[in-house]
């Protein structure tokens, strides 16, 4: 068996439905012969999210939600009954409540700030903390973020001091684990329909203007995103850690 992630274990955690974009890199691992293990939210994600696992031909799931650390600890004590040995982790998990995701961003609640950050950024160091001693072989963690995090994108408003701290973590986790033999990247994707993004106001708007500017003059797909995943948790990026990658169809390099 070929494949570039051939016998490799790899942790996904964020597949909420079918248009998760950690579906999709689930989906790309498994084609790269990578054997996933899923991580959902909560008990009413479990039904759906085990169809996608049997899509997989089974792949094993286990619940996380990344606000408890005792809930995080867990997670990886089951991962390490069926993965003893981890090479990848992929965290796709973001959240902000809705009223901080419109209006003046002047207006940001200071719980709402504390939420966003919880969940959309700390979860990683908490995600790496625990999982880390499974990757006894060395191996990557992959993060998602957006553009949001160094230019002001209308409405994402707290979300995007909560992607600069996770990008920023990165860097962080990066030189901390690098001894280790574990690198640490984040993907920064172009706009995608997910369930995440619908519900944001003029979400369409936004992607036509993108397809009108973007150097390659379309928008980006999920499976996209996922192949470049795939390239940071593989070998061919051996030499790439604390790096953020856009894979945006370039809107990164024009105003
Ligand atoms: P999604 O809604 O499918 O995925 C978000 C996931 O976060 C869901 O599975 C949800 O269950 C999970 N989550 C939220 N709170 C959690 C908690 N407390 N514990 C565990 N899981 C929790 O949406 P998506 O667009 O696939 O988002 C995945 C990642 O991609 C996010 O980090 C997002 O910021 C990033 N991203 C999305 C886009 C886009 O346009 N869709 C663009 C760039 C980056
Ligand atoms: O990171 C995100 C969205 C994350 C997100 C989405 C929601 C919607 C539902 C976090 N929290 C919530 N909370 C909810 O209650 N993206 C990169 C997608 C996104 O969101 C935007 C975007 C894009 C792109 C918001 C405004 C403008 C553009």
């Amino acid at each position: 068996m070929s494949g570039l992630l051939h016998d490799k274990n790899i942790l996904v955690m964020g597949a909420a439905n079918q248009r998760s974009i950690a579906w999709s890199i689930a989906e790309a691992v498994h084609r790269e012969g990578g054997h996933v293990a899923l991580t959902y939210q909560a008990e009413r994600l479990k039904g759906r999210v085990s169809r996608l696992a049997e899509e997989l031909g089974g792949a094993p799931m286990i619940e996380c939600d990344v606000a408890d650390d005792d809930a995080v600890r867990r997670a990886v004590d089951r991962l390490a009954e069926i993965m003893p040995v981890l090479h990848g982790i992929v965290h796709s998990i973001a959240w902000a409540p809705a009223e901080d995701l419109q209006g003046s961003f002047v207006e940001t609640t200071r719980t709402g700030f504390a939420q966003a950050n919880d969940i959309s950024s700390y979860s990683l160091i908490a995600v790496a903390r625990e999982a880390r001693r499974l990757m006894t072989a060395g191996g990557a963690v992959v993060t998602m973020t957006y553009a949001g995090s160094w230019r002001v994108i209308p409405n994402y408003n707290v979300m995007g001091p909560a992607k600069a701290s996770l990008e920023s973590s990165v860097r962080y986790l990066a030189a901390d684990l690098g001894p280790a033999g574990v690198r640490v990247n984040a993907v920064s994707a172009g706009p995608i329909a997910t369930v995440a993004a619908r519900t944001i106001k003029d979400f369409s708007g936004m992607l036509d203007l993108l397809e009108s500017h973007t150097p390659l003059r379309r928008n980006v797909t999920a499976d996209e995103v996922a192949d470049a995943a795939v390239f940071l948790l593989s070998d061919l990026s051996r030499a790439i850690t604390g790096e953020v990658v856009h894979v945006d169809a370039g809107a990164h390099a024009v105003t």
